[in-house]
């Protein structure tokens, strides 16, 4: 358990774990690791609880913060006696009654990570503080399952704190924790074989978030160091993309064709070429397992004829109402329209085909929908 000033949750927490571990008769030789990087008295709270808890209780108190929460997961997990490592927040927004569920999945054997999802079916994410978190954690979810749409492709809940995995699959050298979201960081690296549970994340029992910006601009290095490689291979795509519209357009003008005509043959030729690119050097790991290619394409041509429909009178809209110069509002739309197109190809036109009676479309279409809607923990 990784804590920062969670002096008042403690005992709380101490006491309903002991409860749920007792009630298990696989876990015999359980202990609760606190790594602890706290400025208040959270350290002699956690020494005092030790004192009388029926669970042997282990203090790791750092004074230097490597690697923050994530970092603080990985010192606990190298510290562990079992191979058996269970993470979760100290704030008790992770039920510890939900511990002998992770634990009789993770029994089966047949797995090295279970993870608790506030998103997969029956679990619910009301934890959350506020409607610009919910926003911002659907947001962040989408663009990082749409980043690894392989690796993340099973997994509704990438960025939970509430896991159980087994350590020796984990190559703990190799990861580089930054802020929050270790388990990202450790599911991109390898592929395991991933079950969920459902769960309900709960409010915070007392105490302060840590959330805050700062941790979001983490969030967002992590992700781009991550897996800086498909996204900008896109965007290089995009970018040449524009430059052959540009030639294309002076080229035909050239040649006495009206510019109306040729904006739009120009249109339609960077948006097949911009397909066959991303096909061969972008998502080519993914055709084999993505619908035929004419239903691609017609995703993709869709998509992007209709973004270019759209975007136009949004553009309009932002200078007339808002106020904002031709070129910003632009650049704006530009950058938003990019990161949605990324979004649209890797989890719509490069999703994998689904077994049973739905379609390839609609199931795809119910999974983006599923993503969009629910809010992530950021
Ligand atoms: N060791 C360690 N633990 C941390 C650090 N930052 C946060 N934590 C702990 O990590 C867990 C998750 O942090 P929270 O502040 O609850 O983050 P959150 O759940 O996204 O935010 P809330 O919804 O407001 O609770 C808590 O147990 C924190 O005490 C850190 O830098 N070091
Ligand atoms: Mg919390």
């Amino acid at each position: 358990m990784p804590t920062y000033n969670e002096a008042p949750n403690v005992a709380e927490l101490v006491r309903r774990v002991a409860v749920a571990v007792e009630r298990l008769d696989a876990v015999r030789d359980a202990e609760i690791i606190f790594v602890d990087d706290s400025t208040d008295d959270t350290p002699d709270v956690i020494r005092e609880v030790a004192a009388t808890s029926s669970l042997p209780v282990r203090l790791i108190h750092r004074t230097v913060h490597t690697g923050g929460l994530g970092g603080a997961v990985i010192e606990g997990m190298r510290a562990a006696a079992s191979d058996s490592c269970l993470v979760m927040d100290g704030d008790l927004q992770h039920p510890p009654e939900e511990i002998p569920a992770l634990v009789e999945r993770f029994g089966a054997g047949d797995v090295d990570v279970v993870v608790a999802s506030r998103y997969a079916g029956g679990g619910t994410a009301h934890g959350l503080a506020d409607r610009t978190r919910v926003l911002v954690s659907k947001v962040s979810t989408a663009i990082t399952k749409s980043m690894f749409p392989v690796r993340l492709r099973d997994i509704t809940d990438p960025m939970t704190g509430f896991f159980l995995i087994s350590r020796s699959a984990i190559d703990l050298d190799g990861l580089r924790p930054r802020g929050f979201k270790i388990l990202l960081e450790i599911l991109v690296r390898r592929a395991y074989r991933v079950a969920e549970i459902p769960f309900h994340f709960a409010d915070r029992h007392a105490g302060e978030s840590k959330a805050s910006v700062r941790q979001g601009v983490h969030f967002l290095t992590q992700l781009t160091a991550l897996r800086f490689g498909k996204m900008s291979l896109f965007a290089v795509i995009g970018g040449l993309g524009a430059v052959a519209n540009i030639l294309i357009v002076w080229a035909l003008t050239q040649w006495g064709v009206d510019y109306i005509v040729a904006a739009i043959i120009a249109a339609e030729a960077t948006i097949i070429g911009n397909f066959l690119l991303i096909e061969r050097f972008v998502f080519s790991d993914m055709r084999g397992q993505a619908s035929g290619v004419w239903s691609r394409f017609a995703k993709s041509f869709a998509f992007n004829n209709a973004e270019a429909v759209i975007r136009i009178p949004i553009v309009a809209l932002m200078v007339e109402s808002g106020h904002i110069s031709a070129v910003v509002a632009t650049a704006i739309t530009l950058v938003v329209a990019f990161v949605v197109r990324f979004v649209f190809h890797s989890l719509v036109v490069y999703a994998p085909r689904k077994a049973g009676p739905t379609t390839p479309v609609r199931a795809t279409m119910e999974k983006l929908d599923e993503q969009a809607m629910q809010p992530g923990e950021l």
